[in-house]
């Protein structure tokens, strides 16, 4: 299997690289809306989120990679299902959807899960490597449903709905995922899928939040820590949305600095964990590339000075405004450790 990740300025977009055609399954973008007459061309999907990108833009785009096989007639091809827009080819699938919330938010959420879940068998992608989630207003609540439940708890309860009707059931080994509040938008979801089983990682620092009391809501987040995908070709490891909780508990309220030296203490875990499944030591804090969602963007500094206190060296790392799933916390950080290309050598 051959997978790859890049990150690349908006300029890069516009520039409409003709290998593209060749080697892009998907995109993921922050900031203003960008229009490509090749990602238009090619139906490219592209998650696009209007999250103000406060530092790192010259690699704010994100962009999955994979070989096509033109003399086996292997060529990437895209499609729409229900309001799922997809490119896959004989391995790989990455997909976006998005939806207006007509009803609830866990009705929305439910719906997008159930549709996922239907594309994986009908095309036959039986493994999830990564979800990526976005809604408005994350920390809201909503008089009418089930008594000011919180919209990310909201959301909790339709994708684990979804994930209990799923009858291929993932169990324990789902998938790393992130889930992140914007100031507007439909709930928004990309996914990448694949026909090569990864290994679900979790952070012995942490419960596994799909193991999470009650007191955080009446289902919990389906997602695992991390996602290894160690294949002959290809090392990859997916890093969940990580943040300053330590067992359950929230750590470090009202202290960024703090929040953000936890963050990375568990970051570190998770590849530590990663590197013992494995059984050698192919994951490090230095090459990895990193998303940093702040609450306030004042915080922006702190954030990055206590990074490079605790990482040293060069960093790879965007840092996007976004609102977190609970609201005690100030950042929360993703991250991808692996095959990833330099920007000029991408494409
Ligand atoms: C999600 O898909 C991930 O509860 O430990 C981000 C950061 C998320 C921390 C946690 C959850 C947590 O729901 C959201």
């Amino acid at each position: 299997m051959d997978i790859k990740t890049a990150y690349l300025p908006f300029s890069e977009i516009n520039q409409q690289p003709k290998s593209w055609n060749d080697s892009a399954l998907g995109l993921i973008s922050f900031g203003a809306p960008v229009l490509s007459n090749t990602v238009e061309a090619l139906e490219i999907p592209h998650l696009q989120l209007q999250a103000p990108v406060l530092d790192g833009a010259d690699i704010a785009v994100e962009i999955w990679l994979s070989h096509q096989d033109l003399s086996q007639n292997k060529q990437f091809k895209s499609d729409k299902r229900g309001a799922i827009h997809y490119r896959f080819n004989d391995e790989l699938l990455f997909g976006v959807i998005c939806l207006p919330e007509e009803g609830s938010l866990q009705a929305a959420t439910e719906s997008a899960y159930r549709q996922i879940f239907a594309l994986m068998e009908a095309l036959d992608y039986p493994h999830v490597y990564r979800f990526w989630n976005y809604m408005a207003d994350i920390n809201g609540t909503n008089a009418n449903i089930n008594n000011h439940l919180e919209r990310y708890r909201e959301f909790n309860v339709g994708r684990k709905d979804a994930f209990l009707a799923y009858e291929n059931g993932i169990g324990d080994q789902l998938p790393a995922a992130c889930a992140l509040g914007l100031a507007d938008g439909p709930l928004t979801i990309a996914f990448l899928l694949g026909r090569e089983a990864p290994i679900a990682i979790q952070n012995p620092r942490q419960i596994n939040a799909f193991e999470y009391p009650d007191e955080y809501g009446p289902r919990t987040p389906s997602f695992s820590r991390a996602t290894l995908l160690h294949t002959a070709q290809n090392s990859l490891l997916f890093i969940s949305g990580t943040a300053s909780i330590v067992g359950h508990l929230t750590l470090h309220v009202a202290d960024v600095v703090a929040q953000t030296n936890e963050t990375l203490v568990n970051l570190e875990a998770v590849i530590t964990e990663a590197n013992r499944v494995l059984g050698k030591p192919i994951f490090n804090l230095h090459d990895i590339y990193f998303r940093v969602y702040i609450r306030h963007a004042t915080d922006l500094s702190a954030v990055q000075s206590e990074m490079q206190r605790y990482i040293g060296g060069a960093i790879k790392a965007v840092f996007i405004q976004a609102d977190i799933c609970r609201q005690e916390l100030l950042l929360e950080i993703e991250a991808t450790a692996g095959q990833i290309l330099e920007a000029s050598n991408a494409l």
